[in-house]
């Protein structure tokens, strides 16, 4: 198996938003050579141009590791390209089936190069958003094993950030939701990311030292969604709310 064709493959589903089958139906392939195949699928997207901007965490919370069937936390590299603006259009073309969450998401005021423990996060993250996580599986069906979704770059695709605030002392007990126009379509406790948002952040140092990915100052991290995702409906506006944080929307069209 070379893993550089299978990330070129990825990539090119992504880049043209076409789905394709699950690799692991023809290969068998290990959690590391999944985030190898990951690592050289944004290569290509560097190649074009792409820069690096940021981690998102997955499966951080019950609902989606149901939703998905599948029970581990993993990440994923951001970049430049996917980001959008509050209020901007999303054009659904460039997307295969996109999903929608709400998240949370953090700042970062100086470079993460080792593991640190809660107690050290006002020292490491400058402040805190709501936000807008795009998903969109290059899989066919959004159908994948734990290894095709890290190899896929953790279905990232898109993202939307609301205006930064300061970090409050905890992020606990915060209601988050997610709206298609007024309709509420998904709404949890933040304590459904790990019980405790901000453990996120641990969680991302440590990973980001284990795969030796640089996490930088000015870099952002997703938390990861605090309820399932759901499927994006063209021209319904996208709004996500995280109580005292404020909210962020995005119009697919
Ligand atoms: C994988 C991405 C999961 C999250 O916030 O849990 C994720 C997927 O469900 O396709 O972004
Ligand atoms: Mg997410």
């Amino acid at each position: 198996m070379n893993l550089n064709e299978i990330a070129k493959q990825l990539d090119h589903a992504a880049n043209t938003a076409t789905a394709i089958a699950q690799i692991s139906n023809t290969e068998s392939f290990t959690e590391d050579e999944a985030y190898e195949i990951q690592r050289l699928s944004l290569e290509e997207r560097y190649l074009r141009g792409e820069k690096f901007v940021g981690l998102k965490l997955g499966f951080t919370s019950f609902a989606k590791m149901e939703q998905m069937g599948v029970h581990d936390m993993i990440w994923g590299r951001l970049t430049d390209a996917m980001l959008y603006k509050s209020g901007e259009e999303l054009p659904l073309d460039k997307f295969i089936h996109p999903r929608a969450e709400p998240e949370i998401a953090f700042l970062l005021k100086k470079d993460l190069d080792r593991e640190i423990s809660l107690e050290e996060i006002p020292e490491y993250i400058l402040a805190c958003a709501s936000a807008i996580e795009v998903i969109d599986s290059r899989y066919e069906n959004f159908k994948f094993s734990l290894e095709d979704v890290i190899a896929d770059n953790c279905s990232s695709s898109a993202f939307v950030l609301g205006a930064w605030q300061p970090l409050p002392d905890s992020l606990n007990d915060l209601d988050i939701s997610l709206l298609f126009d007024k309709e509420v379509k998904q709404g949890d406790s933040s304590n459904a990311i790990l019980d405790n948002p901000y453990l996120s952040i641990c969680n991302a140092s440590r990973l980001a030292v284990k795969y030796n990915q640089p996490f930088k100052e000015g870099d952002i991290l997703l938390a990861g969604a605090a309820t399932p995702a759901v499927f994006i409906e063209s021209n319904k506006k996208i709004t996500a709310k995280v109580a005292s944080l404020g909210s962020c929307n995005i119009l697919p069209k």
